[in-house]
């Protein structure tokens, strides 16, 4: 298959996925119910597209299955030390696409050589439930080995995979948990102080998995905060020594702020909701200002296929009042921005960000915007530097992949994908090299 027709189908599958709203991006204008199909009538004048798209969502009416060769599409990536060597591994949620959903998911372990800093191996495939769309690291049940946790879109579940504790970088079956509708996200902290680390879902209801304290591993059935939002991240926005909650919502426009009641752990006060740019996707929660309290880097989707209207989103945490935060200050990036990562991308000292950019029909490549921060002005950003995909990031990391102390970026990008940064370089990195393949 030609790695042209990779990339538009790659393209079509997600863009279908936005026009279906499977990926929580906005629906219909309000008060109109669209159907799938004048929906997809907007984008594609070619019937083959059409026919393809049909097959890959199931839409009925559809006649050839001929017309799609099976693909795999890879949306999320994350990093961190899978089999406990010192070195960080990577991790991304894929889905094998031949024909109608739900495609079959699974999460691809890819291993740094230990003695070849910067060489990965094969990836190992393991089943997870269908349709993945985000992956997440975390030591689950407190063994010291890391685990993986992924969000399966079509399946309303989860899939934890607990590290294989007699085999390390090795991975148990999955056990899969059902949450909400159409999960999206997923994020791994301590939700009520007991030094268990619980399971955020972003579904269709915001589920919260609290671990069974007396059962390590083992999780209670999900409680729903009832807001339907696309990421969700963890942190303690208010420096009171719990974790709260970050929910970016596309389809709501806006983003949650859950702060943790102190009154009864588990529990989380009324949601504060505040504005970003246009269909909030993902979250990344980080001290931006390097004034010690935590900030948000929210990345912004756009409207689908209008260029230009895609940004990642600042919002500084009050030193005055923690936990409450500036307005957002919006930085343009490329289009149809998926996912932000925040780290010291040139060595000054200072935080910066990546964001994933789909991109287009125009831009089918797509791109990750790189915003190193002002040396002049804390937790402001410099104009975007905007490095091509391969068929459109979705997700993004930052770590040092190769032990040279200079911070990386891995992208999911039809496989996964790593831009090393460039000795004596800062800021500057080589092109992107797939991995795990
Ligand atoms: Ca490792
Ligand atoms: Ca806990
Ligand atoms: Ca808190
Ligand atoms: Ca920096």
């Amino acid at each position: 298959m030609q790695t042209g027709s990779v990339t538009s189908l790659l393209f079509l599958v997600r863009s279908a996925r936005e026009f279906l709203g499977m990926t929580q991006f906005a629906g219909p204008a309000p008060g109109r119910t669209a159907s799938p199909k004048d929906r997809f009538a907007r984008p594609l004048s070619s019937a083959r597209l059409f026919i393809t798209i049909c097959i890959v969502l199931s839409l009925g009416g559809c006649s050839n299955d001929d017309l799609i060769p099976p693909f795999t599409i890879t949306f999320s990536v994350a990093v961190g030390d899978l089999n406990g060597d010192g070195r960080p591994d990577i991790a991304s949620a894929n889905t094998f696409i031949a024909g109608p959903p739900p495609h079959p998911g699974h999460v691809s372990v890819i291993l740094q050589s230990q003695s070849s800093p910067g060489a990965f191996g094969s990836a190992m495939n393991l089943a997870v439930g269908s349709d993945p769309l985000m992956v997440s690291i975390g030591d689950l049940n407190g063994d010291n080995l890391m685990d993986l946790v992924a969000a399966n879109e079509s399946s309303a579940s989860i899939s934890i995979l607990f590290q294989n504790s007699s085999s390390h970088g090795t991975f148990l079956t999955a056990q899969n948990l059902g949450v909400g509708a159409h999960p999206n996200g997923v994020a791994i902290g301590d939700l009520n102080g007991d030094g268990h680390l619980d399971i955020a879902v972003a579904d269709s209801g915001l589920s919260i998995l609290f671990q069974n304290a007396s059962d390590p591993g083992t999780f209670f059935s999900p409680l729903s905060l009832g807001v339907n939002c696309s990421s969700v991240g963890i942190g303690d926005l208010n420096v009171d020594g719990r974790a709260d909650l970050v929910a970016a919502c596309a389809n709501a426009g806006n983003v949650k702020l859950f702060l943790q009641n102190p009154a009864e752990a588990g529990t989380f006060l009324p949601p504060q909701t505040v504005a970003a740019g246009f269909q909030p996707k993902n979250v990344a929660i980080a001290d931006l200002n390097a004034d010690g309290l935590l900030d948000l880097a929210i990345a912004n989707y756009g409207t689908g296929n209008s260029a230009g209207t895609a940004s990642v989103s600042v919002l500084l945490n009050s030193s005055a009042s923690p936990g409450s935060f500036s307005t957002a200050t919006n930085y343009a990036t490329g289009d149809n921005s998926w996912s932000v990562a925040v780290g010291d991308l040139n060595g000054d000292g200072k935080a910066d960000l990546a964001v994933a950019n789909a991109g287009t029909f125009s831009n089918i490549a797509g791109n990750v915007s790189v915003f190193f921060q002002n040396p002049g002005t804390p937790g402001a950003f410099l104009p975007a530097v905007n490095r091509p995909g391969a068929s459109g990031p979705t997700g993004v990391a930052i770590a040092d992949l190769n032990g040279d102390s200079l911070l990386d970026i891995a992208l999911a990008d039809e496989g996964v994908r790593i831009l090393f940064q460039i000795p004596g370089q800062p800021g500057n990195f080589q092109s992107a090299i797939l991995v795990g393949s």
